[in-house]
């Protein structure tokens, strides 16, 4: 799986993720939040960033002094032999914190409308194993985002967060001949799903936006509107990465099972 990496710049953080950060990056130094993506083309549309609660994350020196990237241990350690961390098979971790530690945290997301930064919040479906362990949120293309910012705004106390942080327009960006320009609002609707814990109709609904904006999708925002997603996902995708906002990362699956096989 080749990702897109985004950078998502810390500009304040939650309280208990400041306690536990201070003193530990120099000054100039700057903190990232790095998701894993497969749609660039949506990056117009983020309205926060998941983190699971639960996970343990750390904080990883990638350019030295300067970068450095908040990521699962799992994700360092392949960043490490992609030529992505400073040397080569080395992942200097200087901090490590949970999930919940970094709910509230300000950043800035790259190309998002949301100009003045979005908050970490916290997703129950965030797989340790998979990309970073941060998920970059788009609830107008996933079906996944847009039932768990529904069930964030419901249950804003329950999850200890503010409910303005969830309740955030949804930007139109691509446009679809079969579900409109709000693609994961209408699979939800349609298809039902009541909570982010409907697992396995998600993952239908997720496989279902995926064929019809790839295939079918055409650009309705930003500077690529009018053409296809196929033909834009690389151009925003290389804008991304000119701009220093994002690089390739790529999961080496099946690498560890054919080791030990
Ligand atoms: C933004 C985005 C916008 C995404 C969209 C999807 C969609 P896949 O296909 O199963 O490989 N993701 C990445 N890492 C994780 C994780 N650790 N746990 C849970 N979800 C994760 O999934 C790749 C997508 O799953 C990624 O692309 C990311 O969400 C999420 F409009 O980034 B995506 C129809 C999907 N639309």
């Amino acid at each position: 799986q080749e990702y897109t990496a985004l950078k998502l710049r810390v500009k304040e953080w939650a309280e208990t993720a400041k306690t536990k950060v201070e003193g530990l990056i120099p000054d100039g130094g700057e903190v990232y939040f790095v998701p894993a993506t497969l749609r660039p083309e949506t990056m117009y549309g983020q309205t926060c960033c998941f983190v699971g609660p639960n996970i343990t994350y750390g904080i990883y020196e990638a350019v030295k002094g300067k970068e450095y990237y908040f990521i699962s241990d799992r994700a360092a350690r392949n960043m490490a032999y992609q030529s992505i961390m400073p040397s080569w098979g080395v992942y200097p971790k200087v901090a490590e914190l949970l999930g919940s530690d970094v709910v509230g945290t300000l950043v800035h997301a790259p190309l998002s409308v949301q100009k003045d930064g979005v908050r970490i919040l916290p997703m129950d479906s965030v797989k340790a194993s998979k990309g970073t362990g941060v998920v970059t949120s788009v609830p107008s293309d996933s079906p996944d985002d847009y039932a768990t910012m529904l069930d964030l705004v419901k249950k804003a106390d329950y999850y200890k967060i503010k409910k303005e942080w969830a309740d955030l327009p949804l930007l139109p960006i691509i446009e679809t001949p079969a579900y409109g320009n709000l693609t994961a609002k209408f699979l939800v609707e349609s298809m039902k799903i009541n909570s982010p814990k409907d697992a396995k109709q998600l993952a239908e609904a997720k496989d279902l936006a995926y064929k019809e904006g790839f295939y079918k999708g055409k650009m309705c925002y930003g500077e690529f509107t009018g053409k296809s997603v196929e033909e834009a996902k690389p151009l925003v995708r290389q804008q991304l990465i000119d701009a220093g906002e994002a690089f390739a990362y790529a999961e080496p699956d099946g690498l560890v099972v054919s080791r030990s096989g």
